[in-house]
């Protein structure tokens, strides 16, 4: 095998085009999500366009018993992870707090926080046996400022922020690299998720200015993984070049 790579959400967005990245660069991928045929298409086209080999796991990362069946399932030649990309997540709805769907902050707090430390519980240990590996948590500019309606998602990705520095005292002594990438504003399915569908909302989020994309993401991504043995990015942050933090955004006028 060649090395092998776990990217959580890779059926869009960063996920997927971090998945295209490491196949370029002829890495053996395990993706997952819950869309099982954008996941078997994405399989299906990068395993043929690379000559890697990829194992697509559909399931929801917000239920322990599917975490636990997947690597229960895995393959004994899959289980030699070597980076672990924890990227699946989301923000459901921007409401402020006081008119807050419960529905959609348990499910941000289960996808965020819980699913990344599912998956992260099972997946160290392996890391721990073979000797070594690098986790790569997936934060955002969310994860360091708070605004206007973003109360749960921003608290999630606060905790990611918390987790990743929590992670990397804990794993230090097995040799594991644990480094944080959170993105500004980056144009994907993310805005139509948290405005539930509604696109042309979705649309004007990112107009007026070029966003980041899901490649520049997965750039930085690959970029932190390729780095000597002795050399660790703890965190980047990363912004368009025309976001100066959270809320401020310079927008040309049409
Ligand atoms: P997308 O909506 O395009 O992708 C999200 C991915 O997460 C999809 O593959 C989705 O797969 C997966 N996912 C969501 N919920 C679950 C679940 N319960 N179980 C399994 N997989 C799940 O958004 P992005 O690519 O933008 O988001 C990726 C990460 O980047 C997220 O953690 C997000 O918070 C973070 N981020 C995004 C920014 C942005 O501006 N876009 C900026 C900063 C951080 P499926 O639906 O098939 O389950
Ligand atoms: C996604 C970026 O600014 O919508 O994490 O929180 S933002």
């Amino acid at each position: 095998m060649n090395k092998i790579t776990l990217i959580t959400g890779a059926t869009s967005g960063i996920g997927q085009a971090t998945a295209e990245k490491f196949a370029q660069n002829k890495h053996d991928l395990i993706i997952t999500g819950r869309r099982t045929d954008r996941l078997e298409n994405i399989a299906g086209e990068l395993g043929s366009k690379y000559g890697i080999s990829i194992f697509p796991a559909a399931f929801d990362i917000r239920h322990r018993g599917e975490v636990d069946e997947f690597i229960k399932n895995l393959p004994d030649e899959w289980k030699n992870i070597k980076i672990l990309i924890n990227n699946a997540g989301l923000a459901a709805g921007l409401d402020p707090i006081q008119e807050g769907n419960i529905d959609d902050w348990e499910q941000m707090i289960d996808t965020n926080i819980k699913g990344l430390l599912y998956i992260t519980r099972a997946v160290a240990p392996m890391m721990i046996e073979q000797g070594g590996g690098h986790i790569i948590n997936i934060g955002s500019i969310a994860g360091r400022e708070v605004y206007a309606s973003g109360n749960v998602y921003c608290a999630t990705k606060h905790a990611v922020d918390a987790l990743t520095k929590g992670m990397r005292i804990d794993l230090l002594p097995y040799g594991i690299k644990v480094t944080q990438i959170a993105p500004g504003l980056v144009e994907t399915e993310f805005s139509i998720v948290r405005l539930k569908g509604d696109t042309d909302r979705a649309k004007k989020v990112y107009a007026g200015y070029d966003p980041l994309t899901g490649k520049d993401i997965a750039e930085a991504i690959y970029f932190a993984t390729t780095l000597p043995e002795h050399v660790n990015i703890n965190d980047l942050l990363i912004m368009p070049t025309a976001q100066a933090n959270a809320t401020t955004v310079f927008k040309k006028k049409h």
